[in-house]
């Protein structure tokens, strides 16, 4: 079984990358990102609380996703290996992530970091503001406030899987398959 986590700035490709990684390799895909929505969308209570840290561009508490991810995993713990997509986005949770897969007898294999500039993050996700109206995505404000909780409160989480040489950077500018040549070139051996 491999497990990965596909890391990166907002708008870096993740969900983008995570469903051709899902494609080719069978991969189960979790999207934390896009399990809040689902429950925005529905209008959960989970939803509502998410909301306005979503929109403002503000990291869910770890409580409420951990507890979220949790679930997730276990009710699937079946699978070839899990893709984890936007998850984990702090210390500690990546600190819960590890002991829940140690409670599985697994572990993270890797970590792939995908780099990108701010300014590319920025263009892509004004671009996908028009598409698909995404509330954090629109104003250009709220995404600079996603790049900067980034930088603070994430980029630690590559550094504590460097701590194992678990973590690898690829860049992520180029064409869809262009950048995932790279990410499946960096999978080879695991
Ligand atoms: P996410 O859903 O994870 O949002 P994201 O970072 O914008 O998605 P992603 O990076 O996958 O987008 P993609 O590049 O595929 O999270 C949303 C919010 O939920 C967070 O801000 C936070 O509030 C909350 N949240 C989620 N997980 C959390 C956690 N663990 N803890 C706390 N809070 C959490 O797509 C970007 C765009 O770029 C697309 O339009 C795509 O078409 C385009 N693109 C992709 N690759 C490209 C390429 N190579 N060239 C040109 N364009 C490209």
């Amino acid at each position: 079984m491999v497990n990965l986590i596909l890391f990166g700035p907002p708008g870096s490709g993740k969900g983008t990358q995570a469903k051709k990684l899902v494609e080719k390799y069978n991969f189960f895909h979790i999207s934390t990102g896009d399990m809040f929505r689902y429950e925005m969308g529905n209008n959960t209570p989970l939803g509502q609380k998410a909301k306005e840290y979503i929109t403002a561009g503000n990291l869910v508490p770890d409580s409420l996703v951990i507890e979220m991810l949790k679930q997730r995993v276990i009710q699937n713990k079946g699978v070839y290996g899990f893709i984890f997509d936007g998850f984990p986005r702090t210390i500690p949770q990546a600190d819960a992530l590890d002991k829940l897969m140690n409670s599985l007898g697994q572990s993270i294999n890797k970590l792939v970091a995908l780099d990108v500039d701010d300014q590319e993050i920025i263009n892509r996700l004004q671009e996908r503001a028009k598409i698909e109206g995404r509330s954090d995505d629109a104003n250009v404000e709220t995404v600079k406030n996603r790049i900067e909780v980034y930088k603070q409160n994430t980029t630690p989480v590559y550094d504590y899987y460097s701590n194992f040489n678990k973590s690898a950077k690829v860049n992520g500018l180029g064409s869809l398959d262009e950048v995932f040549d790279r990410i499946c070139t960096e999978l080879e051996g695991l």
